[in-house]
C-alpha cells in the first residue's frame, strides 16, 4: 500500500469529510489518495494555502475536532505559515501535510526545495516554530516509520496544548510501498486532561463565596460546554462577560451577560468586576486585548481559572484547574450540583420587519445584520475597525458560533475560514470584514462560488486600512493618509467576475436589509459591500481616550486625489 493511500485511509477513519489545499507537483499524490476515497472524503480546492490553512482551522474550531491541509513545497509551504502560527497560538488542531521534491534531488539545486540541504531553505525549522509538532521522513529507506510519525503527528494535533502538527514528505515517500497490516488497528485518539478533583472542590468552596464574575472564553463553546457554564452561572447567580472572540460562551441575550471584557468592551464588565468578589476564568488566558481597562481591579480580587492553560493574570496566585474544559466545567457543575438547563438560551425580541431609511455607518450596519442573522448561524469576524466594531456591538443570535482568530489577528482570517465552517457545519456563515481584508485575501470567494456555500460576505468599504488611518492620526498625529485609497466597488465587481453570486453596493439601511433578506432567500454565496463615506473610530479603549468626542478621522491631505 503506497504512504499516500495509507494517510487517506486513516483520515477517512478519523471521520475527516474534507481536507483543504492548494495542488502541486510535490503534493498531487495525497490529494489523488484522498479523491479516490470521494464522496467519503473530498479535497477542496483552495485559491490560497492561507485560505486553505484557515478552512481547516475553522473546520475544526467548529466540529471541535482535527482540521486537514496538504499544501505543495516552496512558495506553497511558505503560503501557508502564517495560519499554521494562527492555529499554533490559538491552540486549534490541525494535520498539514506538506510536499517536498523527490529525496534524491533535495540539496542539489532540487524545484522548490525546502529540505534545509545544499543551501536550501529549511521548512522543518520554518514549522518548527509555528507548530505544535514537525517532522520530516528523511531518505525513502525511513518510510516504515510513517504510521509511526502519523500517529504521533495526530497524538500531538490533538493532545493536551493542541495545535498544527505538521508533516513534510517528499514526492517519492508519498508514492513508496508500505508494508501494513490489513485491517490497520485503529487510531486511538488521546484522553484528554482530566481536573483533579481536590483542586475542582477548592474552585466550588472559593466560588460559593461569591459574588461571582465569569470571563468566559472560546475553549468554552470549541468544548461545546455552553450547558455547563449557562447552569454553573445560574447556580452561582453570577454574571458573565466573554472574550472578544467568546461571544458564543454565552447567550447575548441573558440578563446575566454584561458584554465583552477587554480593549473593546464597554463600562459594564468594569462594574460588574468592581461588584464582584471573585473572577472565574473559563476557557480563557485573558490575553491583553481581553483584560485591558480591568487588570487594576483584577489584581484585588481572588482568581479561579479553569482550561488548558494557567491565565497571563495572577498566574502564582490564581486557583488554576488545568483540564480540557469540558471536563472541567462538567466536574465544578456538578461539585456546585447544578443541573443542566433544560432550555438552550432565550428568544431575542423581534425587531421591526425594516428599519427607517438612513445612511449607513458601520454600528447602524451593524444594528442591521444582527436584526437579520438567523439563529444556529456561524458568524466569523475579521480584524480592523470593522472586526473591534463588530466584537463590541453585534449580539450573537441563539446557538450559533463566533470565530474570531485572535492569535495572530491576521487579515483576511474571514475569506479562508468560512469556507471551511461552511462545509463542517452546512449552516449559514456571515464574514464580516473590510475592503483591506478582502484585498489581502478575499478570492476564495471564489471557492465558495464553486461550491456553492452558504455564505455571506459583509465587506465594510471604507477605502482605506481604516484601523491603520485612525491610528495613524490620533497616535501619531499625521495627516498623510496615506492608508487611504481610492474607492473600488466591490459589489459591482465581484459579480461581473463571478456568475451566479448574488453581490451588491450597499448605500442605506433599507438597501442592507432587502440584500440580507434576499441572501437569506437563497442558498448560495452573496457578497455585500456596505459603502462607508468615512473612516470611524473605533470603540478600542486606547482609542476612546484620545478621540476627544470624535467619531471619524479624516481621509488625510491626499484627499482631493481620491
Ligand atoms: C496580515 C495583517 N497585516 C497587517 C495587519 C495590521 N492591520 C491591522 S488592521 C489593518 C487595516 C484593516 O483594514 P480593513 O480590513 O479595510 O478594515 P478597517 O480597519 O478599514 O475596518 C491593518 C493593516 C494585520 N492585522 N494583519
Amino acid at each position: 500500500m503506497k504512504v499516500s493511500e495509507f494517510i487517506a485511509d486513516r483520515l477517512e477513519e478519523l471521520g475527516i469529510r474534507h481536507v483543504f489545499g492548494v495542488g502541486g507537483a510535490n503534493i498531487e499524490d495525497m490529494f489523488a489518495a484522498v479523491q479516490r476515497r470521494r464522496p467519503r472524503v473530498c479535497m477542496v480546492l483552495d485559491k490560497h494555502e492561507h485560505a486553505a490553512g484557515t478552512a481547516a482551522d475553522a473546520s475544526a474550531r467548529v466540529t471541535g475536532g482535527l482540521g486537514v491541509v496538504f499544501v505543495t513545497s516552496g512558495g506553497g509551504a511558505m503560503n501557508l505559515v502564517h495560519s499554521m502560527a494562527e492555529a499554533r497560538t490559538s491552540g486549534v488542531p490541525l494535520l498539514a501535510i506538506v510536499g517536498e521534491p523527490p529525496t534524491e534531488l533535495q540539496g542539489i539545486g532540487a524545484f522548490q526545495d525546502t529540505s534545509g540541504r545544499g543551501g536550501a531553505i529549511d521548512a522543518a525549522a520554518t514549522f518548527g516554530t509555528v507548530s505544535v509538532w514537525c517532522k520530516r521522513v528523511e531518505r525513502i529507506e525511513q518510510i516504515e516509520q510513517v504510521p509511526r510519525l502519523l500517529s504521533e503527528a495526530l497524538d500531538a494535533a490533538l493532545g493536551a496544548q493542541p495545535g498544527p502538527a505538521v508533516l513534510l514528505l517528499a514526492k517519492d515517500v508519498q508514492c513508496a510501498d508500505l508494508s501494513v497490516e490489513r485491517p490497520l488497528p485503529p487510531y486511538v485518539p488521546p484522553d484528554p486532561p482530566q481536573p483533579d478533583l481536590a483542586a475542582v472542590r477548592s474552585a466550588a468552596a472559593l466560588l460559593r463565596s461569591g459574588p461571582v464574575l465569569i470571563i468566559a472564553g472560546d475553549e468554552v463553546a470549541r468544548a461545546n460546554a455552553q450547558p455547563d457554564l449557562a447552569s454553573i452561572a445560574h447556580t452561582l447567580d453570577a454574571q458573565v462577560a466573554v472574550a472578544p472572540e467568546a461571544r458564543d460562551a454565552f447567550d447575548n441575550y441573558s440578563p446575566r451577560f454584561v458584554g465583552i471584557s477587554g480593549a473593546m468592551g464597554g463600562a459594564s464588565v468594569e462594574r460588574a468586576l468592581a461588584r464582584s468578589a471573585v473572577c472565574l476564568l473559563a476557557g480563557t488566558r485573558l490575553p491583553l486585548l481581553a483584560r485591558q481597562g480591568l487588570e487594576q481591579a483584577l489584581s484585588q480580587k481572588a482568581l479561579v481559572s479553569l482550561g488548558r492553560k494557567r491565565s497571563f493574570v495572577k498566574p502564582s496566585e490564581t486557583l488554576h484547574v488545568e483540564a480540557e474544559l469540558r471536563g472541567a466545567l462538567r466536574a465544578l457543575r456538578l461539585e456546585l450540583g447544578a443541573p443542566l438547563p433544560t432550555t438552550s438560551s432565550r428568544h431575542r425580541p423581534a425587531s421591526p420587519e425594516r428599519p427607517l431609511q438612513s445612511v449607513l455607518d458601520s454600528r447602524t450596519a451593524l444594528r442591521v445584520i444582527e436584526a437579520a442573522l438567523p439563529d444556529e448561524c456561524v458568524v466569523i469576524v475579521d480584524a480592523g475597525n470593522t472586526g473591534a466594531t463588530t466584537v463590541h456591538d453585534l449580539r450573537l443570535p441563539r446557538d450559533s458560533r463566533w470565530l474570531l482568530a485572535m492569535g495572530m489577528a491576521g487579515m483576511g482570517y474571514g475569506f479562508g475560514a468560512a469556507i471551511g465552517a461552511a462545509f463542517a457545519s452546512g449552516r449559514r456563515c456571515f464574514v464580516i470584514a473590510g475592503d483591506g481584508a478582502f484585498f489581502m485575501n478575499g478570492f476564495d470567494i471564489h471557492t465558495a462560488v464553486e461550491h456553492r456555500l452558504p455564505i455571506t460576505y459583509l465587506i465594510f468599504n471604507n477605502s482605506a486600512h481604516g484601523m491603520c488611518l485612525v491610528r495613524e492620526q490620533l497616535l501619531l498625529g499625521g495627516e498623510s493618509g496615506y492608508n487611504s485609497f481610492r474607492r473600488s466597488h466591490l459589489g459591482a465587481g465581484i459579480g461581473a467576475m463571478f456568475p451566479g453570486i448574488e453581490a451588491c453596493d450597499c448605500r442605506t439601511t433599507t438597501e442592507l436589509a432587502d440584500s440580507l433578506a434576499g441572501a437569506l432567500r437563497g442558498s448560495g454565496p452573496s457578497v455585500i459591500s456596505i459603502e462607508l463615506d468615512r473612516v470611524e473610530i473605533p470603540p478600542f479603549a486606547s482609542f476612546r481616550r484620545l478621540s476627544a468626542g470624535r467619531s471619524t478621522v479624516g481621509r488625510g491631505s491626499s484627499d482631493e486625489d481620491h
